[in-house]
C-alpha cells in the first residue's frame, strides 16, 4: 500500500478536528514534520468554532504514551503483557486467524465496534469488509447517540433534519446543552440565533448552562421527555396551532395521533414529568407559533427507556408545526451529489438476504437494524437516488446488547472474533460486567487505538492508529448534512500506523476481496469519492475547504417523504408491520424505592474530555481531575454528606466510586454520573487501568425490561441508585491527578 509522503517544510494545512464528533475545521501548524499548534480557521465566521480540546491536539497526537508500534498479545489476555510484531506480520496473522473463526462458526461470529468518525478514513470500509464476508454484527457507539436518532427519524420521514441555525426564531433543547468547550459550533449558532432574537426553551431536571438563560426552563422529571412531548402536542391539537395544511396535505394517521395524544391530559401529563400544566402549555404555544422553530438532535432522548416514542415525537412536532424543510425549521440535506456516499462505497446490497435476517436485534429490536432499512429501500431510492442510506452510520446496526449476549452466552449463535477501531468497547455501551465477559469469551479481538484503552488490554492485537492530523480526508458529516470539509495531512504518522482505510483494504486483499479494495492509498479513494464531480483529491483542495450546495426547501413537493406511503408517517405503518405500537407513547422507567432511592442520570459532558478520552492528557484532565457525583444541597444533607467527599453509588448492576459534587442547580431526588471515567496513570497497579472504578456503564442495565422496546437502547437516563459512604479508592491513593 502506498502512502502519499509529505514534504517536511514549515506549513500550516486546514484539518477537521476528530477530538471530538462535531468536526470543527481548523489549521495545522507543523514545523519540522511534527505538529506544532492547531489554532483557528483564517476564516472568521469559522474562527470561533474552536474549543480548548482541539487546541490540545498536538499534546495528544505527540504524547509520550502513544502507540506507534504494533502488539502481540504474550500470556492471559487483559494482564498487559505485550511483544512488538511488525505491521504486516501482525496483518498476516490476524487474517489466517479471521478465516480459521469464521471457517467454524460462520461469517456472522466476526463483530465490529467502532465509532467511524474518529478514525474517518471510511467507515464504510469496515462494513465494506463485512458485507464481502457475510457479517451483519456492526455495532457502534452511535447506537447511543446520533445514530439511532437518524434511524428512528427515517420511520416518520425518510430522513434525519438539520436545524436551519441561521434563520430559526425558536430553539428547543431537550437536554442537549452545548457549551463553549462542548459541541462549539452548535453553542455558537444557538448564541448567534439568539442574538437574533430567538426564543430559547430549554428542558432539562438540571438548571443547566443553556438553561440558565432560556426563555423557558420545565424542570422535567429524568425519563420523561415522551410525556412532555405528548403534552405538548396536546396543546398544540386542542388550539389548533398546527400547520392545517401539511397535515392535510402531507401526513398519514392525523387522527389516530389525535386519539392517542387524547390520552395524555395536562394533568397527566404535570404529574408525569412533575411540570406546572401552565409552564408546559406556554412552551407549546411559543414552539408552534414561532414560524421558523427547531427541535436540535438531543443525545438524552437516544438514551431512555421510551426512546423511539420521544425521538417520534421530536419528528411529528417538527412536521404538524410546518416546520419541516423550510427556512428557520428543519432542513433535509440528502447525499452530496458530487461525492460518493459512504452508503455506497460500504456494498450493503452486496450481503445475502439470509445474512440480513441473521443481525443480532434483527427480530426483537428492529429499528435500527437491516430489517427497517430493507422495508425504506425503495422509498430512500425514489427520493435520495440511493437505496441504503446509512446516515450518521446508524441505520443498519446490530443491537449492542444482543451482540455482547451472544459474545458472552453464545446464544443465539457464537461470536468468537471482535475488531475494535477507535471505541473504547468495555466503557461505551450498558452493562460493563457482561461486555468483559463477552470479550473474555473471544477467540480474537484486535484493537485499532492510540492509546493503550481497558478494551485495547483485552485484545489479541493492538494496532496503532493515525490521526487527523496524519491523513487526507473529506467529511460529509456522515450524511447528515452534503458539506463538504477538507482535512489535510500535514505531518507523517509513526512508521508502523496505519489508517482504518489501509487496516481494512490490507486485510481485505489477504482474505480474497482484493477486487474490491483496488484503492492503493488513501487519496485514490478519495479521488474515486470526487469523480463523481470530475475532481480529484488534489483539485478539491486547490481549490476548496469547504463547500456545500445552496440549500432548497419543500422539497418533498417534487418527490416526497421516501416513506412507505410517501408522506409524513404519524402513524408508523413501518412500526405497525413489526407489531409495534405504531402511535407514541409515553412508558414509566423503573421507579426509585427504599433500597435505591434516587434516580441517576449518566452524562453531562465534561469540558477537557471527549467520552471515554483524554484522562492521560494533563493539560486537560488538570481541568477535571477527577469523577463528581452531582447531589442537591437538601439530598446530600440528608444523607450527612459532605462536599468533596468520596461515595459508592450503587445500582442491582453495580456499584462506582465518585466525589461528591453539591450543586444547587441540581433537581432534588436526581444524581448525576458522568461518563466514562478509567484511570490512564493506575495502569501498572490497577486491573485494566481501574475501568471497573467509576465508569457509569458498570450501573446501566442491559436487561429487556429496561430496553426500550423498539430499538433495544438502554436507559440512561433516570434508573434507581444508593449512594453511601466511601473513601478514596486505594489504587488512586498515588494518582498524580488526584487530591488526597
Ligand atoms: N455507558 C455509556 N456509553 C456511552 C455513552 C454514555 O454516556 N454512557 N455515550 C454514548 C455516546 S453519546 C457516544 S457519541 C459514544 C461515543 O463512543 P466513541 O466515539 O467510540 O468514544 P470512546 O468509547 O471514548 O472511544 C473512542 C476511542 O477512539 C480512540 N481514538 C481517538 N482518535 C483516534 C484515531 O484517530 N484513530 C484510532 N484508531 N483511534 C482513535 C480514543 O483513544 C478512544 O479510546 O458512546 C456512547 N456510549
Ligand atoms: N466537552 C465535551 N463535549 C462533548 C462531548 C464530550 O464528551 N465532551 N460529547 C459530545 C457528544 S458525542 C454528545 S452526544 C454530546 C452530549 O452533550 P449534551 O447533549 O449536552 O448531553 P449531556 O451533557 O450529557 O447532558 C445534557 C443535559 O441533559 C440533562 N438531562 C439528564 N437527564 C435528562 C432527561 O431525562 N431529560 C432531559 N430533558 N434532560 C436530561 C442533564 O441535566 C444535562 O444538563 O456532547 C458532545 N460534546
Ligand atoms: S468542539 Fe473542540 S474538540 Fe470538538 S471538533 Fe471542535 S475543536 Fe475539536
Ligand atoms: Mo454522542
Amino acid at each position: 500500500m502506498s502512502k502519499k509522503r509529505i514534504s517536511v517544510e514549515n506549513k500550516s494545512t486546514y484539518s477537521v478536528c476528530t477530538i471530538c464528533d462535531i468536526g470543527c475545521q481548523l489549521r495545522t501548524e507543523s514545523i519540522d514534520g511534527r505538529v506544532n499548534r492547531v489554532v483557528a480557521h483564517d476564516n472568521p465566521m469559522l474562527a470561533r468554532n474552536i474549543c480548548y480540546k482541539g487546541t490540545a491536539a498536538p499534546h495528544i497526537h505527540n504524547h509520550a504514551e502513544r502507540l506507534r508500534v504494533p502488539l502481540k498479545r504474550v500470556g492471559e489476555r487483559g494482564k498487559d503483557n505485550w511483544q512488538e510484531i511488525s505491521y504486516q506480520q501482525a496483518m498476516d496473522e490476524i487474517a489466517v486467524k479471521l478465516k480459521r473463526i469464521t471457517d467454524s462458526f460462520g461469517p456472522e461470529a466476526f463483530a465490529v465496534s467502532t465509532s467511524g468518525w474518529n478514525t474517518q478514513t471510511t467507515h464504510s470500509m469496515d462494513r465494506r469488509f463485512m458485507n464481502l464476508l457475510g457479517s451483519p454484527n456492526w455495532i457502534s457507539g452511535v447506537a447511543l447517540c446520533a445514530g439511532n436518532t437518524a434511524a428512528v427519524n427515517r420511520l416518520t420521514y425518510g430522513w434525519f433534519p438539520m436545524p436551519d441555525w441561521g434563520n430559526t426564531n425558536c430553539i428547543v433543547l431537550f437536554g442537549h446543552n452545548p457549551r463553549k468547550h462542548s459541541w462549539t459550533p452548535i453553542y455558537n449558532s444557538i448564541k448567534s440565533a439568539r442574538a437574533r432574537g430567538a426564543k430559547l426553551i430549554v428542558l432539562d431536571p438540571r438548571v443547566s448552562d443553556q438553561a440558565e438563560q432560556a426563555d423557558l426552563h420545565l424542570r422535567l422529571r429524568a425519563g420523561t421527555d415522551a410525556a412532555m412531548c405528548l403534552g405538548w402536542l396536546k396543546v398544540i391539537i386542542d388550539e389548533k396551532l398546527y400547520d392545517r395544511d401539511f397535515v392535510n396535505d402531507w401526513c398519514e394517521g392525523f387522527e389516530a395521533l389525535c386519539d392517542r395524544v387524547s390520552e395524555y391530559p395536562l394533568d397527566r401529563v404535570e404529574q408525569i414529568t412533575g411540570v406546572d400544566r401552565n409552564h408546559i402549555a406556554e412552551a407549546a404555544r411559543i414552539y408552534a407559533k414561532a414560524n421558523g422553530a427547531v427541535i436540535p438532535w438531543t443525545p438524552i432522548t437516544d438514551q431512555q427507556i421510551s426512546s423511539t416514542s420521544a425521538i417520534r415525537l421530536h419528528s411529528i412536532l417538527r412536521a404538524i408545526t410546518g416546520n419541516l424543510d423550510v427556512v428557520g425549521g428543519e432542513t433535509l440535506g440528502g447525499f452530496n451529489p458530487g461525492y460518493i456516499p459512504e452508503s455506497e462505497l460500504a456494498l450493503h446490497d452486496r450481503l445475502s438476504d439470509e445474512q440480513k435476517a441473521k443481525q443480532l436485534g434483527f427480530d426483537d429490536h428492529p429499528v435500527f437494524t437491516y430489517r427497517v432499512a430493507e422495508i425504506l429501500k425503495e422509498p430512500t431510492n425514489k427520493v435520495w437516488g440511493f437505496p441504503y442510506a446509512d446516515l450518521v452510520m446508524g441505520c443498519h446496526m446490530a443491537n449492542p446488547t444482543n451482540v455482547f449476549r451472544a459474545m458472552a452466552t453464545g446464544d443465539p449463535y457464537q461470536i468468537k472474533a471482535l475488531f475494535v477501531l477507535g471505541n473504547n468497547t468495555l466503557l461505551s455501551y450498558a452493562n460493563q460486567h457482561q461486555i468483559l465477559k463477552a470479550l473474555n469469551n473471544q477467540e480474537l479481538i484486535v484493537a485499532h487505538e492510540i492509546f493503550m484503552t481497558p478494551t485495547a488490554m483485552l485484545a489479541d492485537y493492538v494496532l496503532p492508529g493515525d490521526v487527523f492530523t496524519e491523513r487526507n480526508h473529506i467529511a460529509d458529516s456522515w450524511s447528515w448534512t452534503n458539506r463538504l470539509t477538507l482535512s489535510q495531512k500535514a505531518v507523517e504518522p509513526p512508521v508502523q500506523a496505519s489508517s482504518t482505510f489501509e487496516f481494512w483494504t490490507d486485510l481485505g486483499r489477504r482474505m480474497g476481496f482484493a477486487e474490491h479494495f483496488p484503492w492503493d492509498s488513501l487519496e485514490d479513494l478519495l479521488d474515486y469519492r470526487l469523480s463523481r464531480s470530475n475532481r480529484t483529491f488534489a483539485q478539491f483542495e486547490q481549490t476548496s475547504y469547504m463547500e456545500a450546495p445552496t440549500p432548497k426547501f419543500r422539497k418533498y413537493r417534487k418527490t416526497g417523504f421516501a416513506t412507505p406511503s410517501g408522506k409524513v408517517e404519524l402513524y408508523s405503518s413501518i412500526l405497525a408491520d413489526l407489531n409495534f405500537d405504531p402511535l407514541p407513547y409515553y412508558r414509566e422507567g423503573p421507579s426509585p424505592d427504599k433500597k435505591y432511592p434516587y434516580l441517576v442520570f449518566t452524562g453531562v459532558r465534561e469540558d477537557p474530555f471527549f467520552q471515554t478520552g483524554q484522562r492521560n492528557i494533563s493539560v486537560l484532565r488538570s481541568r477535571c481531575p477527577e469523577p463528581k457525583l452531582y447531589m442537591h444541597p437538601i439530598d446530600v444533607s440528608r444523607e450527612g454528606f459532605e462536599e468533596g467527599e468520596w461515595v459508592n453509588l450503587e445500582t442491582p448492576s453495580g456499584k462506582v466510586s465518585a466525589r461528591i459534587s453539591v450543586q444547587e442547580s441540581m433537581k432534588e431526588g436526581h444524581v448525576r454520573v458522568p461518563h466514562g471515567w478509567w484511570y490512564p496513570e493506575t495502569r501498572f497497579e490497577a486491573p485494566l487501568s481501574g475501568a471497573f472504578i467509576s465508569s457509569d456503564a458498570v450501573l446501566c442495565s442491559d436487561e429487556d425490561e429496561f430496553l426500550d422496546y423498539e430499538q433495544g437502547v438502554p436507559n440512561f437516563k433516570g434508573f434507581p441508585g444508593r449512594v453511601t459512604k466511601s473513601s478514596l479508592p486505594r489504587v488512586l491513593e498515588n494518582s498524580a491527578f488526584i487530591e488526597r
